[in-house]
């Protein structure tokens, strides 16, 4: 039998300047984190990948129900089918079924609807929210706050992913239901996000956007 609780063996404390250290290192490598639109064909190592879905893992989450499932797409033949079903969506999507408010909003990021990052990139996380689980009875098993988990998680993964020196574009087809079905993934599985992983472009380039200073993003009390 598995105890009810373990001693948190596992923390350690800093001495306040390594602490202080780390906090700035930490910041120093995140702040150099862009999203990327353009990819290089070249492969990914799978264990990379499996070491940051394992970061993604321990995401703290509601009720420890952890969840979240991620789909790994390294298959040319599927990540055609995932741009081609993601480019219909967004060609309805910029041609109006976007507010004016919405489009004025992304024009700094010159997206549009072409995708083809989602060929181009050699592998796409598609991440998954699961508001249930089923028991080994059939019975369902309630998720909590699934949203927030889930997105803790991704949290983790982009940081996982950046820090092992790959880059990331989180991209959100709407409607996105597609991927449920594209993947033959159960239906208590909502897609949340495709996380596209590679190695930048050579000659990529990123909009000249600016992080909010602290003094906006936070309040101390
Ligand atoms: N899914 C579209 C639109 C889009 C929406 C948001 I909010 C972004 O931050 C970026 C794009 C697209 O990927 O083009």
């Amino acid at each position: 039998m598995r105890p009810a609780s373990v001693s948190l063996s596992d923390y350690c404390e800093l001495p306040p300047e390594e602490m202080a250290a780390h906090a700035a290192s930490f910041y120093d490598k995140m702040r150099r984190r862009r999203s990327v639109r353009a990819f290089s064909d070249r492969s990914v190592p799978r264990g990379v990948i499996e070491d940051c879905l394992c970061t993604a893992g321990t995401a703290p989450s509601g009720a420890n129900m952890q969840p979240w499932h991620f789909v790994v797409v390294c298959d040319p033949e599927v990540k055609r089918r995932i741009r081609e079903a993601a480019e219909e969506r967004e060609r309805a999507f910029y041609a109006g079924g976007a507010s004016q408010e919405w489009l004025e909003a992304l024009a700094p990021l010159e997206t549009g609807p072409d995708k083809s990052f989602l060929e181009e990139a050699p592998c796409l996380i598609v991440v998954f929210a699961r508001p249930y689980s089923l028991a080994s009875d059939g019975g369902k098993i309630q998720h909590y706050y699934v949203s927030r988990s889930v997105g803790l998680a991704t949290g983790l993964l982009i940081a996982a992913i950046h820090n092992a020196g790959l880059a990331s574009l989180p991209y959100t087809p709407s409607p996105m239901g597609f991927l449920r079905e594209l993947l033959g993934r159960p239906a208590n599985e909502r897609p949340y996000l495709v996380l596209v992983v590679g190695y930048p472009a050579p000659d990529v380039r990123v909009p000249a956007l600016d992080k909010k200073p602290l003094s906006e993003i936070a309040t101390f009390v």
